[in-house]
């Protein structure tokens, strides 16, 4: 039996009303990146990502184009299935709210927290926001141009009224309180925490939790005309995913409680306050931490469909290649920050850190060694200091990337490695061993197997990001294994390995005509 430590990370299940776009894309990326990375270091690693497919938002989207709503979502969820191709996302599963599974596990919840006297009956009147599914109180909002009240994020509201099932959330707000101090890395970055704690400390409402004005939901179970309010659906896929409401499950048993879920900070309160309260009235484990990231705007533009300045992903994928597209978006902006996307920032990143740091660096050494040494890698003799010191620093960084990767400091991790290929570009310019084929060929030799043995190091460290472009590296080097277990001296690269013509892996980006 597999004794291997557990991982279960997941994204937000988005919503079908739209198709996907570079934001949905930049979240399960850091997800990817993460499991990927788990899966390397030793981890039994379950990823989640899906589509979020009840409410009003989408049962308005639907009737606009003009098809039901399971039609019309099984349309808009294939495309976020087809991005997760398009991207290379290895997500162990993909959730989809309309399945029977998660119905199921949703109802289950639901009649728990029944039986823990937790839902009382009553009637909402109120501000509610489609856009953002999402209720308000009259303090909350401000007014538009035209007179108009809209909610907090810009979004109009309207006046409900109707029955409905109410959550006590108010009755959890010091054990949430409780959790917010005993365990300050529940909600990461902290200045996400402090946020989460003053909005809990003002004083928290009783929470809607069913609806009664349309019908595309799941049913409250024995109540003819309710249906769940979407997010009370929707945040329960974490636990539909792993089997629940059968608590023997294995997947259950080995994965949840979630080790960190990744959002985005536009729901980081129904992430940080509405799931924990809801899974500590049923009293279930709650998730390790909840990770909060920041905002992408293009050009210094939110990005919205009416702006007309939506970043298609599969269109960037298509100009700049998949590995370059994944490694901008984690590299340019440190986690938890807003960034702004720029095509201008992306062709320098690329081109800097790929074209002319670790693609010209593999590039060079590889076709040395193939003209230099019959296509294949060389005896080394003796090694120097400095010989030890590039290997041993780079065998080193695996401590530093877990770190970082363990506090989802994605452009951390990847800036430590980074630092590791300059370090191996500066190694080669003082080594020359294209002076050395000339005057010293064993130590040339020496040279080029060390170069080739810490290319072949980097490569295993950046599987996590750019997979596909970490394989044409191995494989141009006849490397098989290629896990964590085999950086350093255990996996030292084998003399007379062939190493056939090089073929450029990280292609020069060019600069875009209009960019500034
Ligand atoms: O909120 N920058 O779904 P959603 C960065 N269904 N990230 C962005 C972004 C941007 N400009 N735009 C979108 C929902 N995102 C719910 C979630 S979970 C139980 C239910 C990403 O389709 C970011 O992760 O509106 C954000 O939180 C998410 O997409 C919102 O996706």
């Amino acid at each position: 039996m597999s004794q291997r430590p557990s991982y279960y990370v997941t994204t937000p299940i988005y919503y079908v009303n739209d198709v996907p776009h570079i934001g949905h894309a930049y979240t399960t990326l850091a997800c990817d990146m993460l499991a990927r990375f788990k899966r390397l270091d030793g981890y039994d690693v379950m990823f989640l990502t899906g589509t979020d497919e009840h409410g009003q938002k989408v049962e308005k989207s639907a009737e606009k184009a003009g098809i039901p709503p399971l039609e019309f979502c099984d349309k808009v969820s294939a495309r976020f299935k087809d991005l997760a191709v398009a991207m290379n996302f290895s997500n162990d599963q993909f959730i989809r709210t309309t399945e029977d599974r998660h119905k199921l596990a949703v109802q289950a919840l639901w009649t728990r927290l029944v039986e823990k006297g937790m839902i009382y009956e009553d009637s909402y009147s109120g501000w509610y926001s489609v856009r953002d599914e999402a209720f308000y109180t009259e303090s909350e909002l401000s007014e538009g141009e035209g007179g108009e009240k809209l909610a907090p994020t810009g979004a109009p509201v309207e006046w409900v009224e109707e029955p409905s099932y109410f959550f006590r959330l108010s009755a959890m707000q010091d054990k949430l309180l409780e959790l917010y101090n005993t365990q300050p890395d529940f909600v990461m970055p902290k200045s996400r925490l402090n946020e989460v704690k003053s909005f809990v400390e003002g004083g928290l409402l009783d929470l809607s939790i069913s609806r009664t004005t349309f019908s595309w939901g799941i049913p409250v179970p024995n109540v003819p005309g309710h249906i769940m309010y979407v997010w009370i659906d929707a945040l329960t896929n974490y636990l539909t995913a792993t089997g629940y409401p059968n608590e023997d499950a294995p997947n259950y048993k080995k994965f949840w409680p979630a080790n960190v879920h990744i959002v985005g900070k536009d729901i980081l309160r129904f992430h940080a306050v509405y799931w924990p309260a809801f899974l500590l009235a049923a009293d279930l484990p709650l998730p390790k931490r909840v990770f909060a990231h920041g905002w992408w705007t293009n050009e210094g533009q939110k990005i919205s469909k009416s702006l007309g300045n939506v970043i298609d992903p599969f269109e960037l994928i298509d100009s700049y290649g998949l590995d370059a597209v994944r490694f901008f978006l984690l590299r340019e902006v440190p986690f938890g920050n807003d960034g702004d996307f720029s095509r201008r920032a992306f062709v320098l990143r690329c081109n800097a850190d790929l074209a002319k740091g670790l693609g010209n660096l593999s590039q060079r050494t590889l076709s040395l060694i193939h003209k230099n040494c019959d296509s294949a890698v060389p005896k080394p003799g003796e090694f120097t200091k400095e010989d030890k010191e590039l290997l041993n620093n780079i065998e080193a960084t695996l401590e530093i990337v877990r770190g970082h990767m363990d506090r989802q400091a994605f452009h951390a991790a990847l800036d430590a490695i980074f630092t590791q290929a300059a370090a191996a570009d500066v190694y080669i310019s003082r080594q020359e061993p294209w002076v050395l084929k000339k005057t010293d060929t064993e130590r040339m030799n020496t040279v080029l197997y060390v170069l080739a043995d810490a290319i072949r190091q980097l490569a295993i460290l950046i599987q996590p990001i750019m997979p596909d472009s970490a394989a044409k590296i191995l494989d141009q080097l006849s490397v098989t294994e290629r896990g964590f277990d085999q950086l350093g001296e255990t996996g030292r690269i084998t003399v007379g390995a062939p190493v056939p013509k090089p073929q450029g892996v990280f292609p020069r980006l060019e600069m875009p005509e209009d960019a500034s």
